[in-house]
């Protein structure tokens, strides 16, 4: 172990944010806020998540107000709001890989704090509908319990002294730039899984900023690491989308000489929000044509940068000719890793036909391969 390595604190305990980071909070906000706003004639233009992300209540209520003129007060606003939000409070999900890392944590003993701007009472209703959750944390604390809610410390200094530790030996996981703020200015590890895409830029202070979830390496932070990865693979819950097969941008067998098959994306909106951008694998079905294995990616393509997250599987058989049009059907089983970018095209190439052995090797081991008897394949 190299010095700086061995000098490295450790963690023991954990302090995790919960709108964002365990459950999304925002696809529920979003929905109530695009109703509400009609009521004044005015639109949600997507943009303001960005803006409310990680604020308190007030915050957060103060800026919908302001940037929309709304013709009403805060006061009024919370009112009408709060009464939408709480009725809808049993239809946030969780995100991916959140039930994993908590139930993992609680099964070796680690100390949990769910520290949030939220209000305790929010948080308490909002875990109630989470199986299991509530029964993880020996510490639940919000910002209606301290004076100053994140970016202030107080959160994460009040957290770490119920739970009896020094904010050196926490770590804090977050999504927002202002909880990661809040970690370390209380002197914490931050780990932040931004909630809003291509923002990672703006996580300079956090310790690492990961994808989601489900790329947390807790044996980083001297916590006990996940032992659910099977030959550098990760099972998830299988999920399944299809569609017709249509033109996508033109470039994957020209220029990268790995021809993915499109899905319209308008077809798939709702999924595509839910799944975490990153390199997946499963099975892929064509009514005429048979089952075959497949290696996909999902996202934004960080190389060329694209505006749109799209799913690009590249089924693993040798075609003879193209089948735009055809019935697409995919059962995705399992994750390799996240998108990233890359210095140069072959290396990008390269990168891909690793996930593809990667895949095709994992595919044939019984708990993923049983997959390819699913009647959705193939209906
Ligand atoms: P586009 O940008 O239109 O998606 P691609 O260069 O990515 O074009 O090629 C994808 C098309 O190639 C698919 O829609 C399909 O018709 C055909 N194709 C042939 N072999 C494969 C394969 N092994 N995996 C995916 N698509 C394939
Ligand atoms: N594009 C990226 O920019 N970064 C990636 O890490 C990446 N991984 C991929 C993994 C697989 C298995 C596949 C099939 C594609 C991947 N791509 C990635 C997407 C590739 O850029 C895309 O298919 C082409 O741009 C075609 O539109
Ligand atoms: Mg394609």
């Amino acid at each position: 172990m190299s010095m700086s390595n061995s000098l490295k604190k450790l963690s023991s305990c954990v302090l995790i944010d919960l709108d964002g980071t365990l459950i999304n909070t925002d696809g529920v906000v979003v929905d109530i806020l695009r109703k509400y706003l009609c009521k004044y004639g005015k639109q949600w233009d997507g943009r303001e998540s960005l803006k409310i992300v990680g604020k308190t209540p007030l915050e957060a209520a103060t800026t919908i107000v302001e940037d929309y003129g709304l013709p009403c007060g805060v006061d009024e606003f919370n009112s009408e709001f709060y009464p939408l939000f709480s009725a809808q409070m049993d239809k946030i999900k969780s995100l991916p890989g959140a039930n994993r890392l908590i139930q993992h944590l609680k099964g070796h003993g680690v100390p949990m704090a769910l520290a949030s701007n939220s209000s305790r009472a929010n948080i308490e209703t909002k875990i109630s509908y989470h199986k299991g959750w509530k029964e993880c944390f020996s510490v639940i604390i919000g910002s209606d319990e301290v004076s100053k809610g994140k970016p202030s410390p107080d959160i994460f200094l009040e957290a770490a002294r119920r739970l009896n530790k020094d904010p050196a030996d926490c770590l804090v996981i977050e999504d927002s730039v202002t909880g990661v703020l809040a970690g370390k200015a209380a002197g914490t590890k931050v780990v932040a899984v931004p909630s809003l895409p291509k923002q990672t830029h703006l996580y300079t202070s956090a310790d690492e900023v990961i994808n989601s979830l489900l790329d947390i390496k807790p044996e980083k932070w001297g916590l006990p690491p996940f032992q659910d990865w099977i030959e550098n693979t990760l099972p998830i819950d299988p999920w399944r989308i299809g569609g017709p097969v249509i033109k996508g941008f033109g470039r994957g067998s020209k220029v990268l000489g790995i021809p993915t098959a499109n899905l319209s994306t308008k077809d798939y909106a709702e999924q595509l929000v839910e799944h975490p951008s990153g390199v997946y694998f499963g099975w892929a079905g064509l009514p005429t044509r048979g089952v075959f294995k497949m290696v996909m990616s999902i996202g934004w393509n960080p190389y060329f940068n694209n505006s749109e997250k799209t799913i690009e599987p590249w089924l693993l058989h040798d075609f003879t000719e193209d089948f735009y049009g055809e019935e697409l059907r995919l059962i995705i089983v399992g994750y390799i890793r996240p998108e990233a970018n890359f210095p140069s095209l072959e290396s990008l190439v390269a990168k891909i036909h690793e996930d593809k052995e990667v895949a095709e090797r994992a595919l044939d081991l019984p708990s993923y391969a049983k997959f390819k008897q699913d009647p959705y394949l193939s209906k």
